[in-house]
């Protein structure tokens, strides 16, 4: 990124939004391009009457206009980034440099909800939030949730493979998702939209869109299993001294739990400044080093509430905990989510951040926030760990006044080495998107990769699809 800025602002260009004469500068400048100059307004005006043409022929979008626009493109080399929510934290969902935006806003059409089965269909561009409230309505839920519910597409979820703070309870989006319709680069139409349980009919092919982050076609549709929704719901917030307690306290709601533990979550103490200190939020409990937000999701309140105490009772006892609260009405219980959920954006106000999304196993899971504060030192406003402990994945954030070539040397290769030598996973559930997409090799072997690279060649061989994320090129 410093690169690529340093570049564009030596010749007196903002970088975004840019204009069709900042882009002839990148293209003269050498930069990988692949229109031809002249037709590049031409090619984009005919874009946008094909654009209009259609919507007014079609009010309800369908995929047609995905197949149109793919063959457009495709016959004429032009790179295309398709777009949901635009909540990408890896930069997967923005031009670099001569893409065409494809967005699924207007896509956001519920098809069909089968209350029987719990299977919803549903059009890409549908919002995480909005399908959430509309199975709300009939008893049942999404299977996943995230802190960027209330601006995330459906179809970007599955692009991303989101995990997100329901991934304990429901498992991945390679489980819940039934089927999925995908529009491929030379238009054709990849129909995998059904909504079966069970289907050992060879390939799954729904596997591949899902988690490719828009570099083999466009998700237009899906089908998707949803949980009855828990009609009893409680959540505690607990403090926590050392991350060994932390990890106690995980242990011991895994075994005392069970079936009704939705979600278990943990931040430390930097986390909380941040979220007290740029969002005024309370922190309900004394000041302590770490803090678990554990959640039960059930169908019996009285049942939940009594296992949620014998398990509180027993993480006192046992000295794991020094201090809790618990929320059983919805106010409360969104408040102490916002500690959590809202982290992110607090980190986004205080100042420049370089984020970092691992897993690995989880009793390494801080030594390397511990390691990377030592090493950054005074450089860094601050670092901070939180993230998903019933998954294993840690965010790893530092902040600081402005990017500095310094500090981040200090941190790359540092966290991948180590990430890499933990056989954790350099990206747990953000993707590679464009920042992250030549550090593959520190979680995949070459081999790997050559196939990932084959795979896209055969569904996109000219390469138009989201071309500089993700898979990085072969050699
Ligand atoms: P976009 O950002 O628009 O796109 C993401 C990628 O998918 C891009 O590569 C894009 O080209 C591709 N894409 C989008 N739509 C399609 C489509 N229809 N077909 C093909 N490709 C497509 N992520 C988590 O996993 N867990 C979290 O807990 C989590 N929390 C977050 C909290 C906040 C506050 C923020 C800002 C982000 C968070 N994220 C999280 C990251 C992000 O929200 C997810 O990656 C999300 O799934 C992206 O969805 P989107 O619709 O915004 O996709
Ligand atoms: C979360 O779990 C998100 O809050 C965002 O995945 C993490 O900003 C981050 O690093
Ligand atoms: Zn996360």
């Amino acid at each position: 990124w410093k690169a690529f800025f340093t570049r564009c602002e030596s010749r007196g260009q903002t970088p975004f939004p840019y204009s069709h004469s900042k882009l002839f500068g990148f293209l003269q400048s050498g930069l990988e391009a692949r229109l031809s100059l002249g037709s590049l307004k031409s090619q984009v005006s005919a874009l946008s009457v094909l654009f209009q043409r259609r919507i007014a022929t079609k009010p309800q979008l369908k995929e047609s206009l995905y197949v149109e626009t793919s063959m457009y493109c495709n016959e004429r080399g032009l790179a295309v980034t398709p777009q949901g929510g635009n909540t990408s934290l890896v930069g997967g969902s923005v031009p670099v440099f001569d893409e065409i935006l494809i967005s699924t806003a207007l896509m956001d059409q519920v098809i069909s909800f089968d209350d029987v089965s719990g299977a919803l269909v549903c059009q890409a561009g549908c919002v995480l939030e909005s399908l959430n409230q509309y199975l709300g309505e009939r008893g049942y839920t999404m299977p996943l949730d995230l802190g960027a519910k209330g601006s995330c597409h459906i179809g970007g979820n599955l692009a991303t493979n989101a995990g997100g703070l329901r991934l304990l309870r429901y498992g991945s989006l390679r489980g819940t998702v039934l089927g999925l319709e995908a529009v491929l680069p030379d238009g054709s139409v990849l129909d995998c939209l059904n909504s079966l349980r069970k289907d050992n009919t060879g390939y799954d092919l729904k596997q591949l869109f899902i988690g490719s982050e828009g570099t083999l076609g466009i998700i237009t549709a899906l089908s998707i299993l949803c949980p009855r929704k828990p009609s009893a719901v409680n959540v505690a917030l607990l403090g926590c001294e050392h991350f060994s307690k932390v990890l106690q306290v995980f242990t011991l709601c895994r075994d005392q739990l069970g079936e009704i533990l939705s979600a278990c979550e943990f931040m430390d103490s930097e986390s909380m400044r941040m979220v007290q200190t740029h969002l005024k939020l309370i922190n309900p409990l004394p000041d302590n080093a770490f803090y678990v937000l554990v959640e039960t999701s059930g169908s019996c309140g009285k049942h939940d509430e009594e296992k949620l105490n014998i398990f509180l009772e027993k993480a006192i006892d046992s000295g794991f905990v020094t201090s809790g609260t618990v929320a059983t009405n919805q106010g409360k219980i969104m408040s102490l989510w916002a500690l959590r959920e809202r982290i992110t954006e607090a980190l986004a106000l205080d100042g420049y951040v370089f984020k970092y999304d691992l897993s690995m196993p989880v009793e390494k899971l801080y030594a390397l926030v511990e390691e990377t504060r030592a090493r950054v030192g005074s450089s860094a406003l601050g670092v901070v760990g939180y993230g998903h402990l019933g998954d294993g994945n840690l965010h790893l954030n530092i902040t600081a006044k402005s990017h500095t070539d310094t500090l981040l040397s200090a941190l790359e290769p540092f966290v991948y080495e180590w990430t890499s030598k933990h056989h954790g996973s350099i990206s747990a559930e953000h993707g590679l998107g464009f920042k992250k997409r030549d550090h593959i090799y520190y979680s995949k072997s070459r081999g790997a990769v050559h196939i990932m690279q084959q795979l896209k060649q055969m569904l996109d061989p000219k390469g138009i699809m989201n071309p500089y994320k993700t898979i990085p090129p072969a050699d």
